[in-house]
């Protein structure tokens, strides 16, 4: 399938700010083994997204880019990376193609120390020093940060993710009843995004019921739904690499005191963190807004992870919005805003929206009904 223009064009913008950054930093060569940056930068959309995936290196240096695959994958490389020599090899096994990259004898390369196992490091160490003199170092920045301000494009891409995910969400509510099981309405989940066109869930999708709502990574359960539960259901769709990342508490009838008074609280909290963003914003501060309503409230304790982060071709990406982030919101950044309080063996509230900060302020690109009560 041959690239359209506007890919061709996006693409090359990005190189470019790539090659921008590799000049400011003087770096003569970077090798990039993450799958997320490896598909930005290049086009090409390998299937393995593992940890210790090995469908495909970029070397990139100022005059030429190189793109190290094996034969499973070189002529899709080759069709979806046109500014990348897609090279037939093992990025560990130096003699496929150490002959065909051209690297500057007795410089450096970089690599990103998130994305290289240490045996993998050692072998590509050690066919550097032997072939060519280069030293080897963990990246001075991160390329991964270049991915936190969305084109309109990537930004389109997100919200078809999100609706597929919210129409899912959707469906399952309509469908199912009391006495659901958590695995059922996952299971259920992550067959209705690909029916409804997406790649597949873009992580493990979370229900948790009742009580298990205090663990704010469950896996889904034999736990049934009942009346009284308060359901925290954390999914998201990948739609072309895309991710979305929702998540809702479904409150099934009557809820106790507390309950309501949480979920009150919750919600709350995320109103006043979203009405903080804007160009500019410090990431800590709109953590700080939300960290500081639920403590007042008492529930400070209870609140132990992060608001938010950035949503792209990763789920969790650049930039965080955490008590010790150090990033600064830019227009054109897609990030969750997901207060939560979890109250051990009692039960727990999350709710998560999915915001892009605009020139003077902040879009939600949620359209569905926010909260539930059945
Ligand atoms: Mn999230």
């Amino acid at each position: 399938m041959a690239l359209k223009q506007t890919q061709r064009l996006a693409l090359e913008a990005r190189l470019k700010a790539l090659l921008a950054k590799l000049e400011e930093k003087k770096i003569k060569a970077i090798f990039i083994t993450s799958p997320e940056n490896r598909r930005y930068y290049s086009g090409f959309t390998s299937p393995d997204h593992s940890m210790v995936e090995s469908s495909g290196t970029l070397l990139v240096t100022p005059q030429k880019q190189y793109l190290i695959t094996d034969s499973r994958f070189t002529l899709a490389a080759a069709q979806e990376a046109p500014y990348f020599e897609v090279i037939d090899g093992v990025l560990e096994r130096g003699q496929s193609w150490v002959k065909k990259v051209d690297l500057e004898k007795g410089s450096q390369a970089v690599f990103e120390p998130g994305y290289l196992n240490y045996a993998r490091f050692m072998s590509l160490a050690k066919i550097l020093r032997n072939e060519f003199k280069i030293s080897f170092k963990p990246s001075p920045f991160d390329p991964g940060e270049l991915r936190a301000r969305k084109s309109p494009s990537e930004l389109k891409l997100i919200a078809v993710a999100l609706t597929i995910t919210e129409k899912a969400l959707a469906n399952l509510w309509s469908e199912i009843e009391l006495g659901t099981t958590e695995k059922e309405a996952a299971d259920y989940l992550d067959r209705d995004f690909k029916q409804l066109g997406a790649d597949g869930p873009g992580f493990e999708t979370i229900v948790a019921a009742g009580a298990r709502a205090a663990l704010p990574h469950a896996r889904p359960g034999s736990k049934r739904f009942e009346r009284g539960d308060m359901v925290i259901i954390d999914c998201g769709a990948r739609y072309q690499g895309y991710n979305a990342d929702i998540t809702r508490t479904y409150c099934l009838e009557p809820l106790k005191d507390w309950q309501k008074e949480i979920y009150g609280v919750v919600r709350e909290a995320q109103n006043l963190a979203i009405k903080e963003i804007a160009p500019g914003r410090l990431a800590s501060q709109i953590d700080a807004v939300a960290r500081n309503y639920i403590a007042a409230a008492g529930y400070g304790k209870y609140f132990g992870h992060s608001l938010g982060h950035g949503v792209g071709l990763d789920v969790h990406e650049e930039p965080r919005i955490s008590e010790n982030s150090r990033a600064c919101l830019e227009e054109g950044q897609a990030v969750t805003i997901e207060p939560g309080i979890y109250l051990p063996n009692r039960g727990g509230v999350r709710l998560e929206q999915l915001v892009v900060v605009t020139q003077n302020g902040y879009k939600i690109l949620n359209k569905d009904n926010h909260f539930y009560y059945f």
